[in-house]
């Protein structure tokens, strides 16, 4: 026997922007309580779990953005669900826009945090790769404006000792990029928690929806077997704001298998025991980092940012 970590991915369905924050506590509770009576000990919610998704929104009014962002955690809004996890002796990781006063300046950040079963802040991360634009684009359907309205964050990939295991976080784009999940498969990572927010549409050029589910079930499936570790993805999901977001909130083992995986597009919860234990042959073997990595052929990976082709013959 293992250590065993009961976990849920608490879906969210589509929170929209009329909806006050005390009513999306109050869902969060509701999925927090039904966790609970499962024997879950940690509940993930999605990435700005708060508020709708204000990034595909263009606004110039500054105040209009900062009534999206959250000034202290918690604040009057969110205390209840603190009270009622603590009151459960049930943690939960919890994405929200963080406005805070730092370095002398309001800075904001993309932020989430986990919350150990006392009710106490564990660990806190700030998206690191912000996708997007920072200009209006009125030729889009609808806009991301993660790079207008965040600053990138600044605490790196940080993993926390926490629920008997070491916990590390990242946010919706990050899973798509291999780093995130190799920084923290180097301290040790035993389980990645994250929130998404994927809209179903690219703003770009044409994709089918079933592609970006494959991509983002491919993404964490690719970071939890190279890095063996456990990846609980949880989305905000359904049509939101008139615009669709793909859901599909997962749990993936250290083996890359999917071990339980959402099926609306509503509040939904899925749950599964997880065995911290389980990657350590992976660890061990395979992926034994400190035997097989060749990080003297890795330096183009932290010396260069984008594509240099290579010289014409
Ligand atoms: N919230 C996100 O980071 N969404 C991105 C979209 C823009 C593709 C994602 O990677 O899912």
């Amino acid at each position: 026997m293992g250590r065993i970590l009961k976990v849920a991915a608490a879906q969210l369905g589509p929170i929209q922007r009329a909806d006050k924050r005390e009513a999306v506590v109050q869902r969060l509770i509701a999925l927090l309580r039904e966790a609970a009576s499962s024997g879950c000990k940690l509940v993930v919610f999605p990435e700005l779990a708060l508020t709708t998704f204000f990034p595909r929104w263009y606004m110039e009014d500054d105040a209009e953005v900062d009534s999206y962002f959250e000034h202290s955690m918690p604040n009057d809004a969110v205390q209840p669900l603190f009270d009622e996890a603590k009151k459960l002796g049930v943690g939960f990781h919890l994405g929200y826009a963080e406005a805070i006063l730092e370095d002398g300046r309001q800075r904001r950040f993309n932020t989430a945090i986990i919350v150990a079963p006392d009710g106490k802040i564990a660990g806190k991360y700030r998206k690191i790769h912000l996708p997007g634009h920072a200009e209006h684009r009125p030729q889009s359907p609808f806009q991301h404006l993660e790079k207008r309205y965040f600053e990138v964050g600044n605490g790196g990939f940080k993993v926390y000792r926490a629920y008997n295991g070491v916990l590390g976080m990242c946010i919706c784009n990050d899973r798509r990029w291999p780093e995130t999940f190799r920084v923290m498969g180097l301290q040790g990572v035993e389980m990645v928690v994250l929130g998404f927010n994927t809209p179903d549409t690219n703003i770009y050029h044409h994709e089918p929806v079933h592609r970006r589910m494959f991509h983002h079930m491919l993404s964490l499936q690719a970071g939890a077997y190279q890095n063996a570790t456990w990846v609980v993805a949880s989305a905000k999901a359904g049509n939101e704001d008139g615009f669709g977001l793909i859901g599909g909130s997962a749990i993936v083992a250290p083996t890359g298998e999917i071990a339980a995986q959402a099926i609306t597009e509503d509040d939904e919860l899925i749950m599964f025991n997880c065995d911290l234990d389980i990657g350590r042959d992976f660890k061990e073997y395979m992926f034994n980092f400190a035997k097989h990595r060749r990080i003297e052929h890795y330096k183009l990976i932290t010396e260069q940012t984008g594509v240099v082709d290579p010289p014409e013959d």
